[in-house]
């Protein structure tokens, strides 16, 4: 079975790690299906202009609960991705959280000093890709599934 992956990125928040969310959902691709692949794209954005806020909230949080593992991009600061952030440890699911020094961002300290949340730093994308590709080859898939919902 393909291990199913929550891609989360700034939305609303701001859309300056938009180059790093495509490279980085190009790359989960290849350890699983990656269930938010929009978050890259601003054509299938687009497409959600038809869909209410709270049919986006509800179609998310069922994702949430379906997915096996979160990755979570969070070097452009995001209300949506925070929710999403504490809602995945409420559920139980495996977070990795990537951010990009690069940017002059800091991290807020609710994700940082949280150690649930696994922050890994990086400074070009190339180097996260070795990271990612070192989380996958560990990930204990029978761990996450029982808190899987299969649907
Ligand atoms: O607060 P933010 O908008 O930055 O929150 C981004 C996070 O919330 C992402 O990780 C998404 O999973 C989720 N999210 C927020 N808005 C949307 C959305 N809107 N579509 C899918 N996921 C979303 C489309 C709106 C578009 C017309 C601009």
């Amino acid at each position: 079975m393909s291990i199913k992956i929550y891609f989360a990125g700034s939305i609303r928040g701001g859309r300056e790690s938009a180059d790093d969310y495509l490279a980085l959902i190009s790359n989960l691709q290849k350890y699983g299906t990656v269930l938010t692949e929009h978050i890259a794209s601003e054509a299938l954005l687009s497409k959600e202009k038809k869909m209410t806020d709270q049919q986006i909230h509800d179609r998310d949080l069922e994702w949430l609960q379906q997915c096996h593992v979160v990755v979570a991009e969070v070097t452009q600061p995001s209300l949506g991705v925070g929710y999403e952030l504490a809602y995945s440890m409420f559920l139980k699911k495996p977070v990795l959280c990537l951010f990009n020094t690069a940017k002059g961002k800091q991290l807020s300290a609710m994700i940082s000093g949280q150690k649930y949340f696994n922050v890994v730093k990086y400074h070009e994308i190339e180097s996260i890709i070795n990271e990612i590709q070192h989380y996958f080859n560990n990930f204990d898939f029978e761990q996450t599934q029982h808190n899987t919902v299969n649907k």
